[in-house]
């Protein structure tokens, strides 16, 4: 990529997007592509053909998806599926349509088997069952890093599949019922700090294990994987370090500052029990994150609710 390669970037307003826009603008990048979701409809075919035949990208990033937490894949399971897949198809078929030079398209370690060998690596996809609560999401994920391996091997294209760890940051979303772990508790608990309640409800045993990132760490990661030359079609971005749901609990009560106790209600899933990344493709190509958990969650209570 040169500093004036048209660079679109689907899905800039979220979570990841905002971050590979932020990433690529501090890096000079100067012809950076965007549509909200009123101006282009991912899921609608033609109007992504349109879009694809009128700005005429050099390079893509596919950070749009329909992603939330445990609870909304059970609720929207369709919605997980057919969007995710509808999104990955018209991207990727398009941008091989338009002869983009390079394209990276962004999954998650759910796309891994449940009961995969730790830590994970890229060999380890398909190799057993997904987890039930985000199966809908795994799959349309896989389709799409199964459509960037075909484009490759069938019309010579340059895609390649990121898959990143449990994801935090500033522009998650919020909402208790909803968003992640991270972005829930932390509302939750600020919410119980603010009305005085006794104690704050925590879903499931706090037993699982997660692997957290922030979101700027991944989006330095994406941009080195779209700048370097790599042989690799999948590449996991992990900041190899586990906690448990529990001491996850923890930090973020410390953080807000949340006086009450922490009730675990055990009828709420738990999903997968542990699902840590060998992230060792990236980091030999000289990724490393820079932010720990404690000061990102930090960042994100000042930042969010200041
Ligand atoms: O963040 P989360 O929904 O992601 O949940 P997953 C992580 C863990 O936190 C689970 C527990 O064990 C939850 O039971 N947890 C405790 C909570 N309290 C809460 C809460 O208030 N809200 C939420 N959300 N969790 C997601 C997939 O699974 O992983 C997505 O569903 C995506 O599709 C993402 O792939 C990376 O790691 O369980």
């Amino acid at each position: 990529m040169d500093k004036s390669s048209r660079i679109y970037i689907a899905g800039h307003m979220g979570l990841v997007g905002s971050a590979i826009h932020q990433a690529l603008t501090n890096k000079g990048y100067k012809n950076l592509i965007c549509k909200t979701h009123d101006e282009l409809d991912l899921c609608n075919a033609e109007a992504t053909a349109r879009f694809f035949q009128t700005e005429k990208p050099d390079y893509v990033f596919i950070a749009a998806a329909k992603v939330g937490g445990i609870q909304a894949n059970l609720k929207y399971p369709a919605d997980f599926l057919y969007q995710n897949l509808m999104i990955a198809s018209h991207l990727i078929h398009q941008s091989y349509l338009h002869n983009i030079q390079k394209l990276l398209f962004l999954g998650s370690s759910c796309i891994y088997p449940k009961h995969s060998p730790q830590p994970i690596s890229e060999h380890d996809l398909l190799t057993g069952p997904l987890e039930y609560t985000n199966e809908p999401y795994a799959i349309a994920k896989i389709a799409g890093i199964k459509l960037c391996q075909t484009y490759n091997r069938q019309h010579g294209c340059h895609f390649i599949s990121a898959m990143p760890c449990n994801l935090y940051g500033i522009n998650d979303n919020f909402n208790t019922e909803t968003g992640h772990v991270i972005p829930a508790l932390m509302k939750r608990m600020l919410d119980a700090r603010i009305s005085n309640q006794p104690y704050v409800e925590i879903w499931g045993t706090g037993n699982p294990l997660r692997e957290f990132l922030h979101a700027d760490d991944l989006a330095n990661a994406c941009v080195l994987i779209m700048e370097k030359t790599c042989k690799k079609d999948i590449i996991n971005i992990g900041s190899g370090e586990e906690i448990s749901i529990r001491d996850l609990a923890l930090l973020i009560k410390k953080i807000t500052k949340y006086k009450g106790e922490l009730i675990f209600n055990e009828s709420q899933p738990d999903g997968t029990p542990r699902k840590i990344l060998n992230s060792s493709v990236i980091r030999q190509m000289g990724w490393n994150p820079k932010i720990s958990l404690e000061k990102g969650l930090l960042q994100i209570y000042k930042t969010v609710f200041n």
